[in-house]
């Protein structure tokens, strides 16, 4: 067991997951560089390494927030899952990889929280070792001003700094085009420095993560009701913004009725998740909009007919006459 290693890569694509991952086994086993390979799916070799039965998981997509994020977190969980089921006796390591001479942007940051909302808020504290590909950059960027790896690490400050301090600096630079077997296997036992033998993160420890998966599920059934809302919104919007639209009275309470009911439901479902708010606020403007046209529109009518109208059933204000006779309305 203590020479039996698994290690699961992990991050966004392109950043060198599979390249990393062969160097690691010392073969060109997984595809790279193939950012949309129709065949995206997670993949595992076990090879004899220096000693080691090493087993490599290219976790695919995991961690790839992507430019759709919410529309591929059902697809990512999935991958998850088949990840976890075939580190069959769980892994040693997650190995993040991101590439030295690029920015940690928004996106990585979020990759960080997906993965943390994947597979527990302390997974990069406890199996967390990141890999820096492009070390053949790092090499020419330090040509003329040498300086270390680890040097290049302490410089580092913000976000990227503070997952650093929860990986507890298990970082690792490595070049893949590298054709040196020195380097490769310098490479490779820095980062076996890095894992533990005595620990795994199991199916148990995957399975008290729930709660996390749970989040993003709901993550992305709430940006399902947010795009679903969206046309309403513009409606409502193009109703109150122009002062010279003319709508049914009875249209306008029909979008008041319909954006109650969307209210109600993200009240029901989403209660308590602060991304929610955003949404719940926008309701209410819109509410508060759609009822003070609903009033001008009422007094005009009172105005014009001469008559006062009867309360509907709805909470917004209705006009019978809005659904009979005077059924458009200019609105000033
Ligand atoms: N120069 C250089 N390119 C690299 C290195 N590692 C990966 N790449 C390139 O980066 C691209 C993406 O790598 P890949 O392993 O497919 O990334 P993945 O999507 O995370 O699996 C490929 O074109 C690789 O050849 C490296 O250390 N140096
Ligand atoms: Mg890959």
């Amino acid at each position: 067991m203590a020479d039996d290693i698994v290690l699961l890569f992990v991050g966004r694509t392109g950043n060198g997951k599979s390249s990393t991952a062969n160097s690691v086994i010392g073969e060109k086993f997984f595809s790279t560089g193939k950012l949309y390979d129709e065949k995206r799916v997670e993949q595992t070799k076990t090879k004899k390494v220096d000693g080691f039965k090493m087993t490599v998981v290219d976790g695919t997509d995991i961690g790839d927030t992507g430019s759709d994020m919410n529309g591929d977190l059902q697809d990512t969980i999935r991958k998850a899952e088949t990840a976890v089921q075939l580190c069959e006796s769980g892994f040693n390591a997650l190995i993040f990889v991101l590439t030295y001479g690029t920015r940690f942007t928004k996106q990585e940051k979020d990759a960080v929280d997906l993965i943390k909302s994947l597979f527990g808020k302390d997974i990069f504290r406890r199996f967390g070792i990141i890999v820096m590909t492009r070390g053949d950059q790092f090499e020419m960027d330090t040509e003329d001003e040498p300086k270390t790896f680890d040097q290049w690490c302490q410089e580092q400050t913000g976000d990227i700094r503070s997952l650093f301090q929860e990986c507890d600096y298990r970082l690792v630079l490595f070049d893949n085009k590298t054709k040196d077997n020195q380097v490769l296997s310098r490479q490779r036992e820095v980062l076996l420095r890095f894992v533990q033998r005595d620990k795994r993160y199991s199916s148990k420890d995957f399975n008290d993560a729930e709660s996390g998966r749970k989040d993003i599920r709901l993550l992305h059934e709430f940006s399902e009701t947010e795009r679903e809302s969206k046309a309403l919104m513009e409606k409502i919007d193009s109703v109150i913004g122009h002062k010279k639209s003319k709508e049914p009275l009875n249209h306008l309470t029909d979008l008041y009725d319909q954006t109650t009911r969307y209210e109600n439901d993200v009240l029901k479902k989403f209660q308590g998740c602060s991304y929610a708010q955003g949404l719940l606020n926008n309701f209410s403007l819109k509410k508060m909009a759609l009822n003070m046209k609903i009033k001008e529109m009422k007094a005009v009518d009172i105005t014009s007919s001469g008559e006062s109208a009867p309360r509907s059933k709805s909470s917004a204000p209705r006009n019978k006459s809005s659904t009979t006779k005077s059924n458009t309305c200019t609105i000033l």
